[in-house]
């Protein structure tokens, strides 16, 4: 079998709490790296970590205790970017170096589940590396701007946050026309995580009952929200990694504009911000991912427990 070559870019923050305001960061990440360390058709060839769910000081030393508790074998683990690409001191990073020198080595897929941060500062520094990328996967974008993105039913929603923190990453990667895949709010939200699946991962090995433990707080946090569980948003990213055919896609065009910010409540407020909107009129070709086979959560359960 040909292995697929991975590179991992991530903003890990599984467990941790948040910085600067109550609750726990996202757990999703951490369900992304475990599929894909478990995967016989994927060799992850490194990890950077990025900001975004929390701190780079917090993902970089999460990034590497993951590799080194759990993985199979040496995977190296890079420091990437701490904050969004400034266009006016375009600074590299470890992380940005060592994507490099893999990519000069052989052709990769990136599976981007943070903000692009560090693959928008490759592009700037290294252009000519872009045909060495054959495909970047991210969770980002939508379709019209009142796709809201949902959490519970007590009016909260949720940020596109990957590309929020970072809306020139992805211009730059469209405007290399690197190969984007994008596994959108739209795909995850069909795709539920609830108590009876954490029973079953503390039931496998070590690092499922790792994740499993760390996402009871996660968990209780969208069940506060009057969800029934938690949609694990970066997983869809590393499922169609690892099998497409579960994922189900079409062909349209990302642009991005500007329009009132449905994450501010307060409605004496005006604040406006980017959005990234994928349809058929003009725009940077992507494929987007919208939907999952039927049978999709066994799937999911079988890949990670295996
Ligand atoms: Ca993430």
């Amino acid at each position: 079998m040909t292995k697929k070559m991975v590179w991992i870019d991530t903003d890990l923050s599984v467990g941790m709490t948040r910085h600067k305001r109550e609750g726990y960061c996202d757990v999703d990440d951490g369900y992304a790296v475990l599929q894909l360390m478990k995967a016989e058709n994927v060799e992850i060839c490194g990890i950077s970590a990025v900001f975004g769910n929390t701190l780079i000081e917090n993902s970089y030393p999460l990034s590497q205790q993951m590799i080194s508790d759990f993985a199979l074998g040496e995977i190296p683990v890079f420091k990437g970017a701490g904050e969004a690409i400034d266009l006016n001191e375009v600074k590299s990073n470890e992380a940005v170096e060592a994507l490099a020198e893999a990519l000069k080595k052989q052709p990769m897929v990136i599976m981007a589940i943070g903000p692009a941060t560090n693959i928008g500062l490759l592009l700037l520094k290294y252009p000519e590396l872009k045909s060495r990328i054959l495909e970047v996967v991210l969770v980002a974008g939508r379709r019209t701007p009142q796709d809201y993105f949902k959490i519970g039913n007590k009016g909260n929603h949720a940020q596109d946050l990957n590309f929020d923190l970072d809306n020139v990453a992805f211009r730059v990667m469209f405007e290399h026309g690197v190969p984007v895949t994008l596994c959108p709010f739209e795909i995850s939200s069909k795709v539920w995580l609830k108590a009876e699946d954490l029973d079953l991962l503390e039931q496998g090995d070590k690092g499922n009952q790792w994740l499993a433990k760390a996402s009871r707080a996660w968990l209780q946090q969208w069940l506060d929200q009057g969800a029934e569980g938690f949609n694990p948003f970066d997983v869809l990213a590393s499922h169609y990694i690892i099998a497409p055919e579960d994922i189900v896609c079409e062909e349209l065009n990302a642009r991005l504009e500007i329009h009132q910010d449905d994450t501010v409540r307060e409605n004496d407020k005006q604040v406006f911000k980017a959005y990234l909107l994928c349809d058929k009129s003009e725009g940077f070709p992507v494929k987007y991912c919208y939907d999952v086979v039927s049978g999709y959560h066994k799937k999911l359960m079988d890949s990670l427990l295996k």
